[in-house]
């Protein structure tokens, strides 16, 4: 069996609701679909999305790595030898979301070749993740409306608060409130995407002392190491590494050397199997972990889902898992449900993205 090509799309799908954070904004699905065929009669597809703000990563850049460096190594490998795969791109420093986009495609495949769905394949420890549904920058009035809606519609009780702005009483305002108005059911949590320095971040800790925040993720850069690892000292709530960990090299520096003390895994930019190394990590040492979003498509949503569902440790807490709901439109053929809070994993062979052409004809874009 061989890797015969390999296809990195472009498309653009717009957002009817864009979404605001500490680090950028995100008005269109800007992605790459990757696609990998075998000569077996199989091919597995993942998404990538770019996020520059983030990683780096552009939509032109992650054709371009796949297209003139990924592939012409890969082509003519086993797809099930993952591993030799990975060790080729690893020669390639960053550009980590177009390495787990492929990631993921290869696992596909495994789960299409082997007729297994791959959350069984990776684990098989549930069926099905609690959503957690992701706040943007917005006034304390609206995310309060927003969260109450998505509490109403789809029965999703966890959220994660977009926080970071200057001053901080904007934010701090809106964490009392989503507190006050949705009641004692409900888990906030926040992610400041490294918009405060240690010491604002501090200052906001000490006015949220008496609110039931669970988790504090990226309040400033982790590499002002010293403000960040006296944050970690002082906080009573987790400081979660996201941006700063993407790969288990990244966590373990940053969990060994006190720079976050939970970790955020993100299928989209650490594929399956540098995932499945950090999980591996995070359990050894003790460590809670939670499944993030980068702002992801159903294709990208039912890949974290795949990954979340198959393991205890992250289908503990509830996923981020609901972003797609913001687009106007999506590549899935069957597409994702919200159901008492909670979406399922797919009983079929592979990670259960099925594309559906027309829409894909619809949205590719030429570079
Ligand atoms: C998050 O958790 O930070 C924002 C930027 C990104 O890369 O992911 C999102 C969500
Ligand atoms: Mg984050």
């Amino acid at each position: 069996m061989k890797i015969t090509g390999i296809e990195a799309i472009p498309y653009n799908i717009p957002y009817v609701k864009p979404l605001k954070f500490a680090s950028g904004e995100v008005h269109n699905a800007e992605h790459v679909l990757v696609r990998i065929h075998t000569n077996a009669g199989v091919t597995g597809v993942a998404d990538a999305p770019p996020r520059p703000y983030t990683y780096g990563e552009t939509q032109h850049s992650i054709k371009s790595i796949i297209d003139e460096v990924f592939a012409p190594e890969i082509i003519g490998l086993n797809p099930l030898d993952r591993e030799k795969v990975r060790a080729i791109m690893h020669r390639t420093i960053h550009n980590q979301v177009a390495k787990g986009a492929v990631d993921i495609a290869l696992w596909d495949i495994a789960g299409k070749i082997t007729e297994q769905p791959v959350h069984k394949l990776l684990g098989g420890y549930t069926d099905s993740m609690r959503v957690s549904h992701m706040l943007g920058f917005k006034p304390a009035a609206e995310l309060v409306e927003e969260a109450q809606m998505f509490g109403e519609k789809y029965g999703i009780t966890t959220f994660k608060l977009k926080v970071g702005r200057l001053p901080v009483s904007e934010d701090v305002e809106a964490c009392h409130a989503l507190v006050e108005h949705l009641g004692d059911d409900v888990e906030i949590y926040l992610d400041a995407n490294r918009g405060w320095t240690a010491n604002q971040a501090m200052d906001v800790l000490r006015q949220i002392e008496d609110l039931p925040i669970t988790l504090f993720e990226e309040p400033n850069d982790a590499k002002e190491a010293m403000g960040r690892r006296r944050l970690v000292q002082h906080s009573r709530i987790p400081i979660v590494g996201d941006e700063s960990v993407p790969t288990a090299g990244d966590a373990s520096r940053e969990l060994l050397s006190g720079g976050c003390n939970a970790i955020c895994i993100k299928t989209a930019r650490s594929g399956f199997t540098e995932a499945t190394e950090i999980l591996g990590l995070c359990t050894g040492l003790g460590v809670d972990v939670t499944i993030g979003n980068q702002i992801d498509t159903q294709v990208g949503s039912l890949a974290t889902v795949t990954f979340g569902a198959a393991h205890k440790a992250t289908s503990a807490r509830a996923g981020e898992l609901s972003n797609f709901l913001d687009m106007a439109d999506d590549l899935l053929a069957d597409p994702i449900e919200i159901i008492d809070g909670r979406i399922a994993v797919r009983d079929i062979p592979g990670v259960g993205a099925e594309i559906d052409e027309d829409k894909l004809n619809r949205y590719r874009v030429d570079l």
